[in-house]
């Protein structure tokens, strides 16, 4: 069995366990009638997806009490509430991060032990919900779970792809996408909500009149109407009767098909119609902080939106007519700009529907939203062609015009006579061909901007929005990132939560600070034993678990080096993977040379499109291919694990003795992958990039192996007319290396595969992974020389996971609640 340990489970509340699912009685008799009477089975016939699905069901029944009680209480108490625009939810499972939310992990387990069925066999049934791409959709499904833990009344809107991030393979080393197809046997979680859905419009033109008070009136009128239909899931905080909604839109064809075209015996062109709505939540862009500036996404990305806001706008109309108040009662914050059309969405609701005047609209826009950017790298930078957005969205361009020439008057009379300034900061950038420069927009329209680590966020205010800052310093802010306690220790690491809660107590797993406590403990050498000999059993599981996906054995006694994160080239998969050859051959030439036997595992997709992150995959299984023939002399092992994603993120992060955080300076706007991998007891070895900064302030130099260039010294070494061909001369081991890979002897079918990742490393190197080389080589070999020190080391982990609290999402949440969004919490009682 995979989870021979059970999480542990918040203490009890007051209410009664039989309803709520605490008692095996009552989960075994939901868990009896699914199978019977959703599924239509006798518990002797059910399949195991059968199964899985009547405890999913089960365990929504004794969610949905809570869940109608926590709408009701918003709804009466008519609380202002947070709302979340993401484009991306990266959620993984559901089941088991129930079960251990509610405090029903136990009763589900006796119960199904009473019928039979082993639990963790139902929990590894579920597809993951992989609604995102990397950092930026796992960080907003963490933020849905504190939002609810600390029982603020938040809501998620995004977009219910029918298709999330695909699933990966390797055939012969290469990438191969398959589609991921996660809804193929029914989602137990959601709700459809036909009579909430949505009518959105694209396309058309936009007609000008004066209304009966004289005003001029814009009305959108024509084009085509794709219908929103919602789904919502259940989003349970750990411990408490709060359960928030995640709102997902599906998109639906306004008309099951043309009937015009139908009845003039064009039944394929009707259908056709069909699909070209339904296409719009067919499936998510794979791409991690990149735009590839396709139509079809700025639909996405309307859709969502204008669903979002007509939906909260309906909500507000309950209680108020007053547009003026609506800001004390909604705060929309927009994860990137991918919803930042909500600023142009709003302002038509406002003006054109509702009949406000322009300045009061605006300042109604602007108290309502905050911006959270995720990225500096120009690349992501949302940019959309003037002429898409007119024929697409006509009136929203109108507004953006409108906008951008108030903003642009402010800008002249706070700076006159600085055209290039106005040119920078204009919404509009002007060129062979005219775009709408989406940050800005957001920026404008909000009264909050944040970066998401405090260099990230320096860096912001220093470089991509410097004029911004320099303009509105007051809406410029930091929310370093955090993750949720509950899945990325509590549910992920059972053995670990089990030893924390035997010397601390419960508490920590909804305030983390608490681990604090054990920096008492790492003093006891007792502790470090039981704290070590978890860390060895975690890896043994995950060693299982490997030899049946990859069919290779990994030596459990190896130090477990990690580097789990999308492929990019900023990230630097390439640096470490340079480094394990430059090991292999010191290793060939003397074994003596691996003081202690050690395993480097990858995990990463590559965006379809990205040849070069694509070809780093494939030079990564070459070289495992090679080294791990001779492992048994080398003691070293490589091994890129497929289809990296949350489920398996929870496997491997518990067993991980390095995490790899090795970013050049300046890119990496936070990672919150390492802050999982710090908390569950590994030490980073990382470059002064992103929140690593923040890490190594809170675990303190002697345990955080430190390396590589600051950001400042990127800048001034590539000022300086960095010249990669000179490094690769001068360092024999890496040059070495380097030949190697360019001979063709990682790709034997293709001797010249290597050959443009090579060419671009030697000619640009825009990453500085042969700058950072030497520094990284000297501090992975003291890595190797501490790991001998067992004890030590461990006590390092130890104080490594006692300082991570501050790293919790419910931390990060409550900064956005008090200093973004000023909403309260709002206990519901039963
Ligand atoms: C990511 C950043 O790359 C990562 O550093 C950060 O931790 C994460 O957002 C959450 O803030 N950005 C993206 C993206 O995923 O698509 O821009």
């Amino acid at each position: 069995p995979l989870r021979s340990q059970s999480p542990s489970s918040p203490p009890p509340s007051d209410e009664d366990a039989s309803r709520t699912g605490r008692e095996p009685e009552n989960v075994r008799r939901g868990f009896l009638e699914h199978v019977r009477f959703s599924r239509g089975k006798n518990p002797e016939t059910a399949t195991a997806h059968d199964r899985f699905m009547a405890l999913s069901l089960a365990v929504r029944d004794r969610l949905a009490h809570r869940w109608v009680k926590t709408a009701r209480t918003y709804y009466e108490q008519d609380v202002k509430r947070a709302y979340y625009l993401s484009a991306e939810y990266l959620l993984g499972r559901a089941l088991g991060n129930n079960l251990i939310n509610t405090g029903m992990y136990e009763a589900a387990e006796q119960a199904m032990r009473e019928v039979g069925v082993d639990l963790t066999t139902l929990i590894e049934m579920e597809p993951d919900a992989g609604l995102g791409n990397g950092g930026l959709g796992r960080l907003a499904a963490c933020f849905l779970d504190s939002l609810a833990t600390l029982a603020y009344p938040g809501m998620g809107y995004g977009i219910r792809y029918e298709f999330g991030i695909f699933s990966q393979d390797f055939v012969a080393g290469h990438q191969v996408e398959r589609a991921d197809e996660w809804l193929k046997f029914g989602n137990p979680w959601e709700i459809v909500r036909p009579e909430k859905a949505v009518p959105v419009r694209f396309f058309g033109r936009v007609e000008h009149h004066r209304g009966a008070d004289g005003q001029p009136v814009a009305r959108w009128v024509g084009g085509k109407t794709v219908v929103g239909v919602p789904f919502d899931t259940p989003i349970a905080g750990f411990g408490n009767n709060t359960v928030n909604t995640l709102r997902l839109w599906q998109a639906r064809a306004s008309e099951e098909f043309d009937l015009l075209l139908f009845n003039a015996g064009d039944y394929e062109r009707s259908v056709v119609e069909k699909n070209d709505s339904e296409v719009i939540s067919k499936v998510l862009y794979p791409n991690d902080a990149f735009q590839a500036g396709k139509e079809l996404r700025l639909k996405q990305e309307y859709f969502f939106v204008a669903c979002s806001i007509a939906d909260i706008v309906r909500r507000y109309l309950k209680k108020h007519s007053d547009f003026r108040h609506f800001p004390s009662k909604a705060a929309i914050q927009l994860n990137d700009t991918h919803p930042a059309i909500a600023v142009a969405e709003l302002m038509r609701v406002l003006v054109d529907d509702k009949r406000l005047g322009w300045d009061e609209a605006f300042h109604i826009t602007q108290q309502t939203f905050g911006y959270t950017n995720h990225t500096l790298l120009a690349e992501a930078m949302e940019k959309w062609p003037v002429t898409l957005f007119e024929r697409l969205l006509p009136r929203h361009l109108e507004i953006i015009y409108e906008i951008n020439h108030r903003f642009l008057r402010q800008v002249q009379i706070r700076y006159p006579f600085d055209q290039e300034r106005m040119q920078r900061m204009s919404l509009v950038e002007e060129g062979h061909e005219k775009m709408i420069r989406m940050a800005h927009l957001a920026v404008v329209g909000s009264h909050s901007v944040n970066g998401v680590a405090a260099l990230h966020t320096d860096l912001l205010r220093r470089d991509v929005l410097t004029d911004f800052a320099g303009m509105f310093p007051e809406r410029f802010n930091n929310k370093t990132n955090g993750v949720t306690p509950r899945r990325w220790l509590a549910w992920c690491n059972p053995r670990l939560s089990k030893l924390i809660t035997s010397r601390i107590g419960h508490g920590w797993e909804t305030d983390l600070d608490k681990l604090r406590k054990l920096e008492e403990h790492a003093k006891d050498a007792a502790f470090r034993k039981a704290f070590r000999e978890v860390k060895q059993q975690n890896k043994h599981d995950l060693t299982r678990y490997v030899s049946e996906l990859c069919k290779v054995d990994l030596n459990p006694e190896a130090l477990f080096d990690v580097q789990i994160k999308r492929l990019h080239e900023y990230k630097r998969q390439l640096l470490n993977a340079l480094h394990t050859v430059v090991l292999w051959m010191r290793a060939r030439r003397d074994p003596s040379t691996i003081i202690h036997p050690r395993a480097f595992l990858f995990g990463a997709k590559a965006a379809p499109g990205y040849q070069s992150a694509k070809l780093i995959i494939r030079l990564i299984n070459g070289i495992a291919e090679v080294v791990n023939s001779d492992a048994g002399t080398t003691g070293l092992q490589v091994l890129f694990l497929p289809n990296y994603r949350v489920s398996l993120a929870e496997r491997i992060i518990p067993a991980a003795d390095v995490s790899e955080q090795i970013s050049t300076a300046g890119w990496e706007a936070s990672g919150t992958g390492n802050m999982k991998l710090m908390l569950n007891g590994a030490l980073t070895l990382g470059t002064l990039d992103g929140a690593n900064v923040e890490i190594r302030d809170e675990v303190g130099d002697e345990n955080f192996f430190l390396f590589g260039l600051t950001a400042d010294e990127v800048i001034a070494r590539k000022r300086a007319g960095y010249r990669p061909r000179d490094v690769y001369h001068q360092n024999l081991e890496l040059r070495e290396a380097i030949d190697l890979i360019s001979s063709g002897f990682f790709s034997p079918e293709d001797k010249n595969l290597f050959k443009p990742l090579v060419d671009s490393l030697m000619d640009e190197d825009r990453y500085l992974v042969l700058a950072d080389f030497e520094s990284y080589r000297a501090k992975q070999e003291e890595v190797a020389r501490a790991y001998l020190d067992h004890d030590t080391w461990t006590h390092k982990c130890i104080l490594n996971v006692a300082r991570a609290g501050i790293f919790s999402s419910d931390r990060t949440i409550r900064q956005y609640a008090e200093e973004i969004w000023k909403v309260d919490p709002v206990p519901v009682e039963l």
